[in-house]
C-alpha cells in the first residue's frame, strides 16, 4: 500500500536544527533519548565534532557573480539536486512511529540520498517503496554490518540489490560498540515491538566456550568482525559498488582506493564508536590529500548548519551525511520533520554558497576556509 505520511504539525518557533532537537528532547523518554543523542565514554569526540565545524572560519568573496547558481553536484555517476544525504541511523521506530518510512518519504521529496542502516526497524523492501517512487529523489543506498553469517548477509546483499539499493555502504568503524555509558546509565534497552527486522532469522553466533583468561571480546565476539579481504569478497558477490564508512586515517583511504572501493565516508560514527577518536573536519582534509580525487569522499558527524556542509565541500567532501538532525525532526513531527530539517540545511547552504561568492559547489575550494 502506497506510504501516506501522518501530519504532525511542526511547533512554531522552529528555525533551526538546533531547535528540532529541542522538540525531539521534549518527546523521547530518558532511555531512547540516551540512545540517540548520546556519544561513547566521555563523549569528547561527539563535542569535538561540533566544534571542529566551528572552529573553522569562512572566508567570504563579495562582487562575484551569482546568478543561476544552484546546489547541484555530482555523485557516482549521478547528478543530485543537493550535497545532503540522511545517514544510516538504526531504529528510527522508536523516535517515531512511521519511523524510517517517514525519513524515506521526506529525503526522496526533498531530494536528498538515504543511507538504510542494517538495523533499521523497517522491512529495506517498504523503505525501498516509500522512496523510489519520488522522481526528484537522491540516490538510495544500503548500510551494511557484516553478519557472522556470511551466507546471511550474501542473502541481505541480494535483497538490497532486488529492492534497488544503488550501492552498499559498508560501515567499517564499529567491530564492535563504543563504551556506551550513558546508554548503560539510563538502562537503555530496544523496546519490546522494535527491532532489526532485515535481520530476523538470523542465528546467533556460535557460542564459543572461553577459557580462562580469554576476552569475550578478542576470542569470540571479533572472531567476526570484517577485514580488508571481506572488502574484496563483497566487492565479489555484489553488482553495486561498495563504499566504506568510518574511515579516519590517511594510509586506510589510500589502501582502500587500491582496492577500487567506490567512495569513503569519512566518519567517527557520530562519536559513538572510538572516544578521541579525531573530529572529522580534522580529518576530511588529510584524507583528500592523501587519495588525491581518486573516489568520492563524504563526511558526517556534527553537521548542524548550510555552512558546515559548505565547509565540508570546500575541504573535499561530494557530500554530506546527517545522522541525529534528521532523527530529531523525526521525534519532532514526523515526516514533515525530517523534511523541515532537509530542507533549513539546504536552505542555510544556499545562503552560505551566495555570501561567501560561491555560485556552485565547485567554486568552494579549501581557499574558503581558515583555520580559526
Ligand atoms: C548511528 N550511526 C550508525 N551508523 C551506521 O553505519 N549504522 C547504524 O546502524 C548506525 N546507527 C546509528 C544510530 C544512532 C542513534 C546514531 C546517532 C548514529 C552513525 C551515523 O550513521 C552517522 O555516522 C552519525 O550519526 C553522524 O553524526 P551526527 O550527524 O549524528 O552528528
Ligand atoms: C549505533 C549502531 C547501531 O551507533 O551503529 O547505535
Amino acid at each position: 500500500m502506497p506510504y501516506t505520511p501522518a501530519l504532525h504539525p511542526i511547533s512554531s518557533g522552529t528555525a533551526c536544527l538546533a531547535d528540532h532537537e529541542r522538540q525531539a528532547r521534549l518527546r523521547l523518554d530518558d532511555s531512547a533519548w540516551a540512545y540517540f543523542s548520546g556519544g561513547a565514554a566521555d563523549e569528547i569526540t561527539l563535542r569535538a565534532n561540533r566544534s571542529a565545524w566551528d572552529a573553522l572560519v569562512l572566508q567570504p568573496r563579495v562582487l562575484r557573480p551569482l546568478a543561476g547558481g544552484h546546489t547541484r553536484t555530482t555523485l557516482l555517476g549521478r547528478t543530485l539536486a543537493h550535497p545532503i544525504l540522511l545517514a544510516p541511523v538504526a531504529f528510527q521506530c522508536m523516535a517515531h512511529p512511521d519511523g524510517e518510512r517517514a525519513s524515506a518519504y521526506a529525503a526522496a521529496a526533498l531530494g536528498a540520498g538515504l543511507v538504510l542502516s542494517t538495523q533499521a526497524s523497517t522491512a529495506l523492501e517498504t523503505v525501498a517503496e516509500a522512496f523510489l517512487g519520488d522522481a526528484g529523489r537522491g540516490p538510495l543506498w544500503f548500510q551494511l554490518y557484516l553478519q557472522h553469517d556470511r551466507g546471511f548477509t550474501r542473502t541481505l546483499v541480494q535483497r538490497a540489490e532486488a529492492a534497488g539499493y544503488e550501492a552498499l555502504v559498508l560501515t567499517v568503524d564499529a567491530p564492535t560498540s563504543g563504551a556506551r555509558d550513558r546508554e548503560r546509565r539510563a538502562d537503555f534497552r530496544v523496546p519490546a515491538g522494535i527491532s532489526a527486522v532485515n535481520l530476523a532469522g538470523l542465528a546467533p553466533p556460535p557460542s564459543v566456550p572461553l577459557r580462562a583468561g580469554q576476552s569475550a571480546l578478542f576470542d569470540a565476539l571479533l572472531h567476526h568482525a570484517p577485514t580488508w579481504e571481506d572488502v574484496q569478497w563483497l566487492q565479489s558477490i555484489t553488482r553495486l559498488p561498495v563504499l566504506l564508512k568510518g574511515v579516519l586515517h590517511p594510509d586506510d583511504a589510500r589502501q582502500a582506493a587500491a582496492l577500487g572501493v567506490a567512495g569513503l565516508i569519512v566518519s567517527n560514527h557520530g562519536g559513538r564508536t572510538l572516544d578521541t577518536a579525531p573530529a572529522t573536519a580534522h580529518a576530511l582534509p588529510r584524507i583528500a590529500d592523501a587519495v588525491q580525487g581518486a573516489l568520492p569522499l563524504l563526511v558526517d558527524g556534527g553537521i548542524r548548519r548550510g555552512t558546515d556542509v559548505l565547509k565540508a565541500v570546500a575541504l573535499g567532501a561530494s557530500a554530506v551525511l546527517i545522522g541525529r538532525p534528521a532523527l530529531y525532526g523525526l521525534a519532532h513531527a514526523g515526516a514533515a520533520g525530517v523534511a523541515h530539517v532537509l530542507r533549513l540545511l539546504r536552505d542555510e547552504l544556499e545562503i552560505a554558497m551566495a555570501l561567501t561568492g560561491c555560485a556552485t559547489l565547485t567554486h568552494a575550494t579549501p581557499a574558503l576556509v581558515l583555520q580559526g
